[in-house]
């Protein structure tokens, strides 16, 4: 152990090795605080030739690697396992990655670090007049990277896309040191397995990001956002297809219940939003020209044929105000303790039908625990974010119930955040065995140690592959 530090620190200078057990215990405890492990030390290597000898000096003393960039994560992916088998565990951080190239205009790309904050990028981008494609409330801490191994969706993606439709190339260390990836930008062609597809969504597991390419958008500033009253999910999914069909610069549809408005109301300071109380909110941002002439929009808005229960912002104060009902949900749950955050994907015909089921499930899977259900995401793609407050964090039969139900409405136990360490035993209830097999022969193929965040995103080996396993 004192050897692989020993070893780590001529790598990237001492300083950036950190082996004191009280700050590497920072590190190892995600941000829901629900999900902690056991680290050796924490290593930040500052380029990716130091990545790669960090890599082959974990390989070397059969040291687990895990990658962290924000540790804003919410499945507990960023963090080591409590137990790894007498193996050391080294959490490689991504902080010191932070180059930024000036914007590419002739491509409409940008080179990043994998380190570097969506927020930072958000601003580069804008700098050229250009917009990055995905947002997303953790902007300040999240990191290119980690959106990269997560394929983060977030506020944006009914318009853009999630993380993948902005990746245009990475480069990435693998398990064996090589590094790996194309930067050129360019996007038509076919040379085979494209591996900066096949590392997005890999949660860490087949390598490690340093940098990407990554698509930016023409900016698309917002002309208004609206918040509407509902009588729920289904209302909600109904409102945002006309919408969509009505006003065609839907740049995001998100909703919230009124659990989760009486919650953001409470934690914030904020008031009502409307002059009635709803089931459910849908806030919508519509984009607009930028030069402050939107009547057009306006029109389209009229026009669309929204609930009279509908209040409107279209100054830049305002619409601050009608986001952050949203926007600062997930802090106002996490004053409350420690959720139970199962993260679906359901089909919007199944959302109302989904969410019907949903408080006897809850009920039923936590008995005695008086849960607190609050519903919210991003109605527009289907991604719907359950919280459940009150079951003891460490019993995981709700989390699994609902998972299980997004299942059998056809859904996904997985959506944004990944499967990270939490929904491993559910992959099954998703992914066909055939599927599971084909990643595990990727994972051993480019892993075969492995060393790159084990028992993340995949199930064990020894775990029954059956669509009806019992959870775990
Ligand atoms: P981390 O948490 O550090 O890591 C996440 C995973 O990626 C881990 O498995 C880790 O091993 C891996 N990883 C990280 N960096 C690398 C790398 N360089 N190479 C390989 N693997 C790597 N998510 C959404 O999708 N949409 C949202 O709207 C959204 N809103 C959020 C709001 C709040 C307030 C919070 C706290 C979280 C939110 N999230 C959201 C979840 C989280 O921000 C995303 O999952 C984000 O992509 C994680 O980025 P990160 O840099 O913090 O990654
Ligand atoms: C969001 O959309 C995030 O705000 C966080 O994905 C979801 O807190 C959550 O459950
Ligand atoms: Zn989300």
């Amino acid at each position: 152990m004192r050897n692989l530090i020993a070893d780590l620190r001529a790598i990237t200078g001492p300083g950036h090795v950190l082996a004191e057990p009280d700050v590497v215990a920072g590190y190892a405890t995600d941000w829901t605080r629900r999900y902690s492990g056991i680290a050796t030390c924490v290593v930040a290597p500052g380029s990716t030739a130091e990545v790669s000898n960090v890599v082959r000096a974990c390989a070397a003393a059969d040291a687990l690697i895990v990658p962290q960039g924000g540790n804003t994560g919410l499945v507990g992916g960023s963090i080591p396992p409590a137990s790894s088998d007498g193996r050391a565990a080294v959490i490689l951080s991504t902080r010191r990655l932070t180059g930024l190239e000036p914007v590419d205009r002739a491509s409409g790309q940008v080179t990043a670090g994998a380190g570097v904050t969506i927020t930072r990028l958000a601003a580069h981008a804008a700098s050229a007049e250009l917009q990055y494609g995905v947002d997303l409330a953790s902007r300040d801490s999240a990191t290119v990277g980690g959106t990269i191994a997560t394929n983060a969706g977030g506020i944006h993606a009914i318009r853009y896309g999630a993380t993948r439709s902005q990746v245009a190339g990475v480069r990435a260390v693998l398990a064996d040191g090589s590094i790996v990836g194309n930067m050129s930008g360019l996007t038509a062609g076919c040379t085979g397995y494209d591996l900066a597809q096949l590392l997005t969504g890999s949660e860490g597991t087949l390598a490690v990001i340093t940098g990407a390419r990554l698509l930016l958008h023409p900016a698309e500033p917002a002309a208004a956002v609206l918040l509407c009253g509902t009588a729920g999910i289904a209302e909600a999914a109904e409102l945002t297809g006309l919408i969509r069909t009505a006003i065609p610069g839907l740049l995001a549809a998100e909703y919230l219940d009124a659990a989760g408005l009486a919650l953001v109301r409470e934690a914030a300071g904020l008031s009502a939003p409307l002059a009635a109380d709803y089931q459910g909110y849908l806030l919508a941002e519509i984009a607009g020209t930028g030069d402050g002439n939107d009547d057009h929009v306006l029109e389209q808005i009229a026009r669309a044929g929204l609930p009279p229960d509908t209040v409107l912002a279209q100054d830049a104060r305002g619409m601050a105000a009608l986001w952050a009902y949203r926007d600062r949900l997930t802090e106002a749950i996490a004053t409350a303790g420690i959720p139970h955050k199962i993260d679906v994907a359901v089909p919007a015909g199944e959302l109302g039908a989904f969410c019907a089921e949903l408080g006897d499930v809850v009920r039923e899977s936590s008995p005695g625990s008086y849960p607190r259900l609050i519903v919210f995401g991003h109605v527009g793609v289907g991604n719907l974010h359950v919280n459940v407050l009150g079951p003891d964090p460490d019993n995981t039969q709700v989390d699994a119930a609902v998972a299980r139900l997004a299942a059998a409405h056809g859904g996904s136990v997985a959506a944004e955040h990944g499967v990270g360490r939490a929904k491993t035993g559910w992959l099954g209830w998703t992914r066909s065995p055939a599927e599971i097999s084909a990643m595990r022969a990727i994972k051993a193929a480019l892993d075969p140690a492995g060393l790159l965040n084990p028992g993340v995103l995949l199930p064990p080996e020894t775990a029954t592959e059956s669509p009806d396993r019992a959870p775990t």
